[in-house]
């Protein structure tokens, strides 16, 4: 019989930002690790998204016997809170060797780089119990396009996914595409783009994918309907709801916050594949605006979730036959009303 779809909630250490921007400083408190631990039981959340260096800090100063004795003190911390870890990934971004990306760098000794630290990465994965490794590619991508061939960029990202899926057998590589932010073009920008190198590697079952809904807006494309594209193909394996507000800088609302009727088919998208009833967490990865002071701060992830379950009822209470029928009429100037109508509570 197959599980009752139920979803379980997640979010990151990152998600209890500080309002630090590219303009400003800091305009709350950071907090101590525990301290967001301890949160997320009384928000109602079961899991937690974990950077390399979220799990073991500064973990390029530290030896790989520290790191996964750090790992497993991490783990004994996370049973004590009854939290998982829903996923580990490589944050290969601030590094260094990372400036012209990871895996893609034209500097052979920063691909090795990238490609040891990844696996590093998988042996974190495995202390902490999770099979996910999240690969974000934020600067596998150029500023220039004349400064890296595109093509060989394609065989580097497939070496590097190899080496990874070689050091583990079991490890699933969920790639979390995004078109742009922090590089002017990324080489992965989409779910098709995932999906379509996942079938080059080694072991393309392994392969999946991550969405989050603001990278999708921010390739033009509705994330409700990269849900259904990859959920077809059996590999949204972790996902990323937050809002955007058009083509701007990476915004990460809450939930719902830009455009509720798009939040509405995601959500719709995510009960008719049936998303949650293999593991799978719902991960809001979401920001406080910078206006918020301390005592609200935790706000928007509460409301995040609380959009989520308005939306699942909303999905639930959908008049399908009504749809259907406006549907089969080709009338549909009366559904968009329905569907105003439905969101709006007055029908
Ligand atoms: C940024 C990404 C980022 C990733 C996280 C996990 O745009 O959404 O938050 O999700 O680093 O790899
Ligand atoms: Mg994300």
């Amino acid at each position: 019989m197959p599980k009752k779809q139920q979803y379980r909630f997640c979010v990151g250490p990152w998600n209890f930002s500080t309002g630090q921007d590219p303009y400003g400083p800091a305009v709350r408190r950071d907090e101590s690790f525990d301290w967001k631990l301890a949160q997320l039981k009384t928000l109602g959340f079961d899991a937690m998204m974990f950077h390399d260096d979220d799990a073991v800090p500064d973990i390029d100063s530290k030896s790989p016997a520290q790191v996964l004795r750090e790992a497993k003190e991490l783990k004994k911390r996370l049973d004590g809170e009854g939290i998982v870890a829903e996923m580990v990934a490589p944050r290969l971004w601030f590094a260094p060797q990372t400036v012209d990306g990871g895996y893609t760098s034209n500097d052979p000794k920063h691909r090795r780089y990238a490609i040891d630290r990844s696996r590093q990465s998988i042996d974190i994965a495995n202390v902490l119990g999770t099979d996910v490794l999240v690969l974000w590619l934020a600067r596998e991508g150029t500023y220039m396009r004349e400064a890296k061939s595109g093509a060989r960029s394609v065989e580097l990202l497939v070496e590097a996914f190899d080496a990874m899926l070689k050091h583990d057998k079991k490890i699933r590589l969920a790639i979390e595409p995004k078109p742009n932010e922090p590089m002017d073009h990324a080489y992965l920008p989409t779910i098709g783009h995932a999906l379509a190198i996942a079938q080059k590697t080694r072991d393309p079952k392994r392969v999946g994918c991550v969405i989050e809904s603001a990278h999708a807006i921010l390739a033009g494309l509705d994330p409700a309907d990269e849900i259904d594209f990859v959920m077809s193909f059996g590999k949204l394996w972790s996902l990323h709801l937050n809002d955007q507000n058009g083509l701007k800088f990476d915004q990460d609302k809450p939930f719902g916050s830009a455009n509720l009727r798009v939040a509405f088919n995601q959500v719709r998208a995510l009960e008719r594949n049936g998303y949650g009833k293999n593991g799978e967490f719902v991960c809001f990865d979401v920001h406080p605006f910078r206006t918020t002071t301390e005592d609200r701060w935790l706000q928007h992830l509460d409301n995040s979730r609380r959009t989520f379950d308005h939306l699942v009822e909303k999905a639930k209470s959908y008049p399908e036959k009504e749809a259907a029928k406006l549907i089969a009429d080709r009338n549909y100037q009366d559904l968009d009303q329905l569907v105003i109508e439905h969101l709006l509570g007055v029908r």
